[in-house]
């Protein structure tokens, strides 16, 4: 095969969002839509980073529709710029973590995930892809913009003119021009990290006394490695992991693990007769939802209370060094982290603004209330690993999830906590109601609602501790006196319409009431936030779409 330079124009809109570029699928299916993307990131990247000639990327994505349609351009194109090779999980597949695990085991240059993570998939629903770094995690903001700079005067590619598709099926190592692809086991590299991180023998005694788990892989791509781990590894009954063929189209669901899409699992945690611990994870697992009989646990709890726990699994033996959240996760790691005496960090939503906190020993573990949560293991949110977290801390203390988070509470107070999404906004409302809602700012300190009142109104700016790049516009908060809080933002992963997030938060001390509906315990500041930001008026719709 020979290099051919095929020329081409740019498209508007190849901005990257929270998580990379995303996008239906039919757009994605445009001529040379991938491949101006994947032109423009190999274009800056000797730029922003240094020569790509001769390195080594790993390629992998969730194994969505057109995933290994994707994968052999991508390779072609890596071929035909001088990439000297790539790692490719079989089969196309890798999950997000697994791919962050690979980049760092291999000393990689660095990786393309092919993913639209917990949006649907099939030919009617979304594709993405992102770029990671050598540290394994999502290209920080500086990469992702040189990246859309490019695209708008991109004029051409490099591809391989008559190269076939390459055998993605069957490990082992091939030539593809003068590049090498190397097919490897998507799962080894990553389940022998979780080995290192979690008392394997104390797990498979859980199992053996008889605890029973669900987990539930959504049709997804965390199937194969829970399997491999959990009914593999720690000897959990075979069919404790269920949905575990990573499907195209995730088996028509939407593969997000919150009550609102999760509901069989929910249905199955309840009862006398439900398992101890349930577990979900999304489209490229990294994201974890987890589940006591009759008990669900939100993603802001869980950070908090693995944290607290952290000494009594191996991987974290020695203490954590700092605990970092994305802004809209409530505050609850940071009363764990006053109690440790360890640095609370605040960072944008996505997880590319851990990165640095981590390369720089600042912080060990980070979450988002978005059900993402993660440590210094890799460089990215990852399901599985909280899952491990969890049922290594079950068989540890020999508690129940439920009676690990109500001790919780008791120690450290309760934050209740809620996200109202208001899905499908029209573009130009969305954007008139933040307009809104940030005119009215200067004035919104000191006013009062019923009981409540504001003492604090901006608009969260966050600048890197470590290398000072600042992002501005990632947030609207309303900090109320007492510290509850209402936070507005649009999502940067949607592909249709906007979508407003609403997320609220208020604190219930240690010797409160611990056991209101969360809904009731918020009505207050669900009120409050209808009456600053005017949602159902400016939105035209009268109720959230979805609330976790
Ligand atoms: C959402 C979540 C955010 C998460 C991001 C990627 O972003 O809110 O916390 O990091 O998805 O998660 P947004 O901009 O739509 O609010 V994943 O699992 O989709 O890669
Ligand atoms: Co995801």
């Amino acid at each position: 095969p020979t290099v051919q330079i095929v020329s081409t124009r740019p498209f508007d809109g190849q901005r990257p969002g929270t998580s990379g570029l995303r996008k239906k699928v039919t757009v994605f299916q445009q001529p040379h839509y991938l491949e101006n993307f994947v032109q423009a990131l190999f274009d800056i990247l000797p730029e922003q980073v240094g020569p790509l000639a001769g390195q080594t990327l790993v390629v992998g994505g969730d194994g969505r529709f057109h995933n290994r349609v994707a994968v052999q351009t991508i390779l072609k194109m890596a071929a035909a710029n001088g990439v000297g090779r790539v790692m490719v999980g079989r089969g196309g597949l890798l999950s997000t973590p697994a791919a962050s695990a690979v980049i760092r085991k291999h000393g990689a240059y660095g990786g393309i995930i092919l993913s639209a993570s917990h949006n649907p998939g099939g030919p009617d629903g979304d594709f993405g892809i992102k770029y990671n770094i050598a540290n394994g995690g999502p290209a920080p903001e500086k990469i992702t913009e040189a990246i859309y700079a490019r695209t708008r005067d991109i004029a051409g590619y490099r591809t391989l003119e008559g190269a076939a598709d390459l055998d993605l099926d069957r490990l082992g190592t091939t030539a593809l021009a003068g590049m090498t692809v190397e097919v490897i086991d998507p799962v080894a590299d990553y389940a022998e990290l979780m080995e290192k991180l979690f008392d394997f023998d104390a797990m498979r005694a859980w199992f053996a006394r008889g605890g029973r788990m669900r987990m539930d892989s959504m049709g997804a791509i965390s199937g194969p490695y829970a399997r491999a781990v959990l009914e593999g590894l720690l000897g959990a009954p075979a069919g404790t992991v269920v949905n575990g063929e990573p499907l195209e189209d995730f088996g028509g669901h939407h593969p997000d693990p919150n009550p609102a899409h999760a509901t069989e699992l929910i249905a199955a945690m309840s009862g006398a007769g439900a398992p101890d611990f349930g577990a979900a994870s999304d489209g490229d697992a990294d994201r974890n939802m987890i589940l006591g009989r009759d008990f669900v646990v939100t993603p802001s709890d869980s950070l908090a209370l693995l944290a607290a726990h952290a000494t009594k699994v191996p991987g974290y033996r020695d203490g954590l060094a700092g605990i970092a959240r994305s802004m809209p996760t409530s505050q609850a790691a940071d009363v764990v982290a006053q109690a440790l005496g360890i640095p609370a960090w605040e960072t944008p939503t996505g997880w590319k603004f851990f990165g640095n906190l981590l390369d720089a020993g600042r912080a060990t573990l980070c979450g988002e209330e978005s059900y993402g949560t993660g440590s210094n293991h890799v460089r990215e949110k990852d399901g599985l690993w909280a899952i491990l977290f969890w049922l290594n801390l079950l068989a540890a203390t020999g508690e129940s999830v439920e009676s690990l988070v109500r001790a919780h509470w008791k120690r450290f107070g309760r934050h209740y906590y809620s996200r109202h999404d208001w899905e499908g906004i029209p573009t130009e409302r969305a954007d008139a109601l933040m307009a809104a809602l940030r005119e009215q700012l200067p004035t919104l300190a000191g006013r009062r609602f019923g009981a409540l009142e504001i003492a604090q109104a901006d608009d969260f700016s966050y600048t890197d501790p470590v290398d000072g790049s600042v992002s501005s516009r990632q947030g609207v908060r309303l900090i109320l006196a007492g510290g509850s809080r209402v936070v507005f933002r649009l999502s940067g992963t949607g592909t249709e319409g906007a979508t407003l997030r609403v997320y609220l938060e208020r604190f219930e001390p240690a010797d409160g009431d611990h056991d209101r509906p969360t809904q009731d315990a918020l009505a207050d500041l669900i009120a409050l936030a209808d009456t600053v930001a005017r949602i159902r008026e400016l939105s035209g719709q009268t109720a959230p779409t979805v609330i976790t």
